[in-house]
């Protein structure tokens, strides 16, 4: 298959909290025209795929995006041209989670946790996603706090109970965090601890790797490669980091790293629908709508670039031991303007070749100003 052929299959899915109102700990910024409810937020992400042609997806927040018909809301969803993608699960915003959801020491706050996951299925089943993302903010600030090795006795039963109610065509993505909002130790802290649980359970578990969710300098593309090569990698958070889990947007603050990671998905087998690239993104400053389509655009050009790499060149200077000829190879990719030819893939594919301009002149953004009163916060402070 050509480059624009695949390029046209991409497949980026947003996530629902990027359309709401979001901010810092210190502050959250109201935004004008931002949506009120889950319905809203289906909306404005159609609109993103609607000009960039691929951003079919919304990944729901529960019970950030809690409804009483799920099979109403993914009908609403199909009716503005988008379907529902991963469910994520929320067991960090309870009171009874101050020490841990699945992990926490009392049992009864552990099958509240495990039963949201649960439920979090049925939501699965309800909308046709098929994809849990799950996220735990458990670990402990103090030496001594909890037993580290009971919590991951815990956490794996927890684990267990969800892997077994998967249905067929199922499967959940186990998210890890280096630290935060625990800062002694973290449950799920790195993809080590994320890929053992995941190879116990079996296929249906994979880990996702959230990209602002490493130290600094972590070689992020070598974790890609390695779990590629397992058979364990279901996806991608992507966004930006400087400092720690910025959530900014993905390819702002180091588009290098976004390619390099481009390189080894399309190297080790990855490119195709078998490993979700999802945005875990809040637009705190910038406008919600056109900072997903910015991000989809970044993700698009560090794609064009990894396909474009002349894998063959750079195969023949690594078999001998050419260190400056490999490398000018893999820049040579990184190095090329490939704007003209998304440009023109978007046209081929009856889009505006300038979707940022597009959005702009479309008047969706005065309109949703003038519609919409009293926007609702995305429900993540960070
Ligand atoms: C918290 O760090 C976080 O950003 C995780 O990355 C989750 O994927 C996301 O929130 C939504 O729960
Ligand atoms: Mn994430
Ligand atoms: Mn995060």
């Amino acid at each position: 298959m050509d480059t624009a052929s695949r390029l046209r299959e991409q497949h980026i899915e947003t996530p629902s909290w990027a359309y709401g109102n979001s901010g810092t700990r210190f502050k959250v910024f109201a935004q004008q025209g931002v949506p009120r409810d889950p319905y809203e937020k289906l909306a404005d992400a159609a609109q993103v795929h609607a000009f960039t042609g691929v951003a079919p997806t919304v990944a729901l927040h529960i019970p950030w995006d809690k409804v009483d018909d799920y099979a109403h809301l993914a009908a609403h969803a199909r009716d503005h041209g988008v379907a529902i993608g991963a469910i994520n699960s929320n067991v960090f915003q309870d009171d009874d989670y101050k020490l841990g959801s699945v992990t926490h020491p009392d049992k009864a706050v552990r099958r509240k946790a495990t039963d949201h996951l649960l439920e979090c299925v049925e939501i699965m089943d309800a909308t046709g996603s098929d994809t849990l993302k799950l996220w735990f903010s458990d670990g402990i600030n103090y030496p001594g706090q909890d037993d580290l090795r009971a919590r991951q006795d815990r956490l794996a039963e927890s684990l267990k109970e969800v892997y077994d109610r998967l249905g067929d065509g199922q499967r959940f993505l186990l998210e890890y965090k280096l630290f935060e909002p625990a800062f002694y130790a973290t449950d799920v802290p790195d993809w080590g601890t994320a890929y053992a649980h995941c190879l116990k359970l079996g296929p249906k578990a994979q880990v996702v790797v959230d990209t602002g969710h490493h130290a600094p300098g972590t070689n992020i593309e070598f974790i890609v490669a390695f779990l590629l090569r397992e058979g364990k990698l279901g996806g991608f958070d992507f966004n930006s980091r400087f400092y720690a889990d910025d959530d900014l947007m993905v390819g702002a603050a180091d588009p290098f790293q976004l390619f390099r990671i481009m390189v080894e998905v399309i190297g080790g087998g990855g490119y195709g629908p078998h490993v979700a690239f999802m945005l875990d993104q809040c637009h705190n400053i910038e406008p919600k709508i056109p900072g997903q389509i910015r991000s989809v655009m970044n993700v698009q050009e560090a794609t064009a670039k990894a396909l474009l790499l002349d894998r063959h060149a750079l195969a023949t200077a690594q078999s001998e031991g050419d260190v400056l000829g490999a490398n000018a190879v893999l820049m040579d990719a990184y190095n090329t303007d490939v704007r003209p030819m998304l440009a023109s893939l978007r046209e081929s594919m009856g889009l505006d070749p300038d979707p940022m301009g597009a959005y702009a002149r479309s008047g969706y953004f005065e309109k949703i100003c003038a519609d919409r009163v009293g926007g609702a916060q995305a429900g993540w402070g960070a």
